[in-house]
């Protein structure tokens, strides 16, 4: 019986991106699959190839210290971007400057890419889920070459979105601003088939996801919205259950498909949060908001926010759409700093 799933470059092809005006953005999502599959098994046998562990005392642009996976995975991203030649630039988690690509083919490209390699750092060596999140954009001008300066668009102007979770087993999530569609790898015939068709998120959850381990660092009206969901009440469905896995991938994937917040607030030690617009929570932002759910920093919607710098950072409370309604009053109504 020969199956009749759809690979992700078939189903875009049919469906989503149907078209020639699009072949050149199905190429480029083709080599994020190419490394992203490169990636998954790289983390799949880490153990036995001493690729686990930080990169010698090397620090990032955040002054985080850099696991020698999160290398890996940067080279393999940049590999591929570069030599499939329908990109013309990347920004990078891993990469204090953008990059950009002045080969005959890639610079022609109409399309720019920001990504975060590998998301969850902190999970790489106790095989905890990890991600790769990317956000893709038209350049601003095919007339000019492009700059950092190309890079600084709004959330609301991306063309796609996705990031791809290296659990038990390796799922690629992915908008083009029609719905949300999940693509799970077959690691035998190493080709994602689509397996989660226009995915919806609940209205509302009963899980909150927070580092409450920052709890006295938080804003009151943060601290006061945890301790409403700890708080028992049957009609509201009331204590909600705390689910934190540390990696911002698994925590927004659980809450796609199950419902529920996540929240990497503001706090005293880090006024802007820690998590970076451009490359985690705009990204996040688009894939929530077109499977119906919402994502706000504490005052406005993400993807309205007009970034700065290619590395900002943002506080996001993301997820489903009543969830974040309501920590959105109780940010107004209480002390938010
Ligand atoms: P990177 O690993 O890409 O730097 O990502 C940041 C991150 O690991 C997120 O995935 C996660 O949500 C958050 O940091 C966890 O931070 P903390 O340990 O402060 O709760």
């Amino acid at each position: 019986m020969v199956s009749k799933r759809l690979t992700a470059y078939q189903y875009l092809l049919k469906d989503k991106l149907a078209g020639d005006k699009n072949r050149e953005l199905i190429a480029l999502l083709k080599d994020i699959k190419l490394a992203a599959r490169q990636v998954s098994k790289e983390l799949n046998s880490a153990g036995l190839n001493k690729i686990l562990g930080d990169h010698g005392g090397l620090k990032n642009v955040h002054g985080e210290k850099v696991k020698k996976l999160d290398i890996i995975a940067n080279d393999l991203f940049l590999n591929s971007l570069e030599n499939g030649g329908n990109c013309a630039g990347v920004v990078s988690e891993e990469i204090e400057k953008s990059l950009i690509f002045n080969n005959e083919v890639s610079k022609n490209s109409k399309y720019i890419i920001l990504i975060d390699p590998l998301d969850g750092s902190s999970n790489i060596d106790v095989n905890v889920p990890v991600g790769t999140i990317f956000s893709i954009f038209k350049r601003s001008s095919m007339k000019t070459s492009i700059s950092t300066k190309g890079f600084l668009q709004k959330g609301n102007k991306q063309v796609a979105a996705g990031y791809i979770i290296y659990g038990s087993s390796t799922i690629y999530v992915l908008t083009v601003g029609k719905g949300v569609d999940a693509f799970t790898l077959d690691p035998v015939v190493q080709e994602f088939y689509l397996s989660h068709k226009n995915i919806k998120i609940p209205k509302k959850g009963r899980m909150y996801s927070v580092n409450q381990g920052n709890f006295y660092e938080f804003p009151r009206a943060l601290q006061e919205y945890i301790r409403w969901c700890e708080q028992e009440d049957i009609k509201s469905g009331r204590p909600y259950s705390l689910r934190y896995v540390g990696s911002m991938v698994a925590d927004i994937h659980r809450s796609l498909l199950k419902g529920g917040l996540f929240i990497y607030s503001k706090s005293k030690r880090a006024p802007n949060g820690k998590l970076r617009l451009m490359y985690e929570c705009n990204p996040m932002a688009f894939i929530i908001e077109q499977a119906g759910g919402l994502a706000i920093n504490g005052e406005k919607r993400i993807l309205d926010i007009v970034p700065e710098t290619i590395h900002q950072k943002s506080p996001i409370f993301i997820g489903s759409a009543e969830m974040v309604k309501l920590i959105s009053k109780f940010i107004k109504s209480k002390q938010f700093n």
